[in-house]
């Protein structure tokens, strides 16, 4: 899953494709580049963030998406909409995206589970503690792989029960939100725990702040702690990887996935 921000100000990449001509490019970059899904974003959750207006979201992301085939028309490629707003899920459904990514797992907008059903789509639930505005004062877990893995578990059953296939939800442990760094590597370590939820479990690590922490690295210098997190997320389960760096990571993928495929193969010397 490759990142596409619309937005002035997200973490690593903020600005660059505000406009949709540049974000149309950057889309078609991502998808040559190895990417099965492009997730278009209209508004930063990176820590601290003041939300955007309804109208503002949909003004970022409708001209993407209205651009044509490669948002939606082409079978390659699904786009999903990175939102926690029914009303820019339904416009962003209504133009091809094919999957909702909420980051809230359908708690920040009551409407999301119905436009999610009646349009077919898939469905990402993300664990987060709190709030991207306040997230990283002061996460605190008791178990927080547990936790994450209750919390997960009880969402899949909400999204169910609200008529959504368990065969189009996917499930994703937060890495960064309402986590400190202890919180990201313990659920990287642990992140096989999720198997038995029965949805494919998506990883998004890329460039983020506990990389630079544990490495000292700025948010440009992270491409190789994010290989590593990728490499790890694979080999223990993950399905999808969401990340900037396409075509770097798309060769991590293919890479580890070749190894995994080989351990079935080992004989006894
Ligand atoms: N991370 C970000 C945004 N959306 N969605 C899922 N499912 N999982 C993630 O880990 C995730 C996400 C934050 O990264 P980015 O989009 O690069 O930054 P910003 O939120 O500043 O736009």
């Amino acid at each position: 899953m490759g990142v596409l921000n619309v937005t002035p100000d997200s973490f690593s990449d903020g600005g660059r494709f505000s406009d949709p001509a540049a974000a149309r490019d950057r889309a078609r970059a991502l998808i040559e580049a190895g990417a099965d899904l492009v997730d278009l974003g209209g508004e930063s959750t990176r820590p601290g963030a003041a939300p955007v207006s309804v109208e503002e979201e949909l003004r970022r992301v409708l001209p993407v998406l209205e651009q044509g085939p490669m948002f939606g028309g082409s079978d390659s490629v699904t786009i999903s909409i990175d939102t926690s707003r029914a009303t820019v899920a339904e416009a962003a459904l209504a133009a091809g995206a094919r999957v909702v990514n909420d980051i809230t797992a359908l708690r920040g907008d009551e409407r999301m589970v119905e436009v999610v059903r009646a349009a077919g789509a898939g469905l990402v639930l993300m664990h987060m503690q709190g709030a991207p505005r306040t997230m990283q004062q002061n996460p605190v877990y008791r178990d927080v792989v547990a936790e994450v893995h209750a919390f997960l578990a009880e969402r899949i059953d909400h999204a169910i029960t609200h008529g959504i296939p368990r065969e189009r939800i996917a499930v994703d442990p937060g890495i960064g939100f309402g986590k400190t760094v202890t919180h990201n590597l313990a659920l990287l370590a642990g992140l096989e725990t999720f198997q038995d939820l029965g949805c494919p479990v998506l990883v998004g690590t890329s460039r983020k702040s506990f990389i630079g922490k544990v490495l000292d690295r700025e948010v440009d210098q992270r491409v190789w702690g994010t290989a590593a997190t990728v490499a790890w997320a694979v080999m223990h389960g993950a399905r999808i990887v969401r990340v900037h760096d396409v075509r770097e990571m798309s060769d991590v993928v293919r890479m580890t996935e070749r190894i995994a495929s080989g351990r079935h193969g080992r004989t006894k010397s």
